[in-house]
């Protein structure tokens, strides 16, 4: 029998079936992927095969089914160990938001990079838009913030929860697809999933609550069906995603506006920091691309990028 893990705890695998109903499994003993350096071999969105323990409803997983993509995020910043958050993602939808929290361009920009390193496609939502619509200022700094974005293939969509405003292009931004939703605590995930799935009931953290520092305990992802065909894969408490490794001169492959000017470089191993002759650098300068990516992309090849 096959199925998809919806719900992982490290020890107990929650499986949908493809007949359509939950069973529990554990995983054989012995099952690892070879060669992998995860600590856990078995993450939300794969697709296993599993046998029915005799006279139990429980299940043993026996096999893990090709991934078409992971995401990953290390164990911690300097470990080899990586720990596998989700599988077979069709997008990734980063939730932001400009006050209340406010999340930084770098933390969007360092998500970005790891979905492009994946090849995973990401969208952008920024919520709690019903705080912003007051001030010219404040929509101002959105749009061109959009504005960025969209202009490197990002779509973006500007919604509220609690005002419910655009809530119908975020349901159809998820339907029919296999999401993962990223973003800090706070910034209103399971509000949002909650407006388009009463339903599911997920809990919404009072804001105090949402500023208490090492509150989640959990670091497992947890997927959920919707009723528009979608499936969402809520990742409590992450807060940061390991980047991959990489070389310096292939950081830029992972920013779509700047991998279109890389070869028109002097040196082929320009890393656009300080070489002479830098087409990237130029287009920054003519303002062809945004001072804020680029200002992030030498925060990460710089390994200066502590900001949450
Ligand atoms: N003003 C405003 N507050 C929101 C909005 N969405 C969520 N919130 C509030 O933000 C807080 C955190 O929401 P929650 O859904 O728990 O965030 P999560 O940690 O990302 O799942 C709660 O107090 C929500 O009521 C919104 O669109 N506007
Ligand atoms: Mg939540
Ligand atoms: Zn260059």
């Amino acid at each position: 029998m096959t199925g998809k893990v919806v719900k992982s705890t490290g020890s107990w695998y929650r499986v949908l079936s493809d007949g359509g109903h939950f069973v529990d499994c554990r995983l054989r003993g012995r099952l690892k992927i070879a060669g992998s350096k995860a600590t856990n071999p078995v993450a939300v969105g794969d697709r296993v095969a599993y046998d029915l323990e005799e006279g139990s409803d429980k299940g043993i997983i026996t096999e893990i089914l090709d991934r078409k993509n992971h995401i990953i995020r290390k164990a911690t910043k300097l470990s080899r160990q990586t720990h596998v958050i989700a599988a077979n993602i069709d997008q990734a939808v980063i939730i932001a938001t400009l006050a209340y929290p406010r999340t930084s361009t770098g933390f969007i920009d360092r998500f970005l990079v790891t979905c492009e390193a994946y090849s995973i496609p990401a969208a952008i939502v920024f919520n709690k838009y019903d705080l912003l619509k007051s001030s010219q200022e404040a929509i101002a700094y959105l749009d061109e913030l959009s504005g960025i974005y969209e202009r490197a293939g990002y779509p973006c969509t500007r919604v509220s929860a609690t005002e419910k405003i655009n809530i119908e292009l975020f349901d159809k931004l998820l339907k029919n697809k296999i999401s993962l939703l990223a973003g800090h605590s706070g910034v209103g995930k399971s509000a949002l999933i909650n407006v388009i799935e009463p339903g599911l009931n997920l809990k919404v953290q009072s804001i105090s609550e949402a500023h208490q520092k090492g509150k989640h305990t959990t670091t497992f992802a947890e997927m959920f069906a919707l009723s528009n065909g979608g499936m969402i894969i809520d990742t409590p408490g992450i807060k940061e995603f390991g980047l991959v490794d990489f070389e310096a001169w292939e950081l830029c492959h992972y920013f779509p506006e700047m991998r279109q000017h890389f070869n028109q470089c002097r040196y082929d191993n320009c890393t656009h920091y300080n070489e002479p002759g830098c087409k990237v650098k130029e287009e920054v300068e003519k303002g062809n691309i945004s001072l804020s990516r680029y200002e992030n992309y030498l925060n990460i090849l710089l390994g200066e990028d502590t900001r949450r």
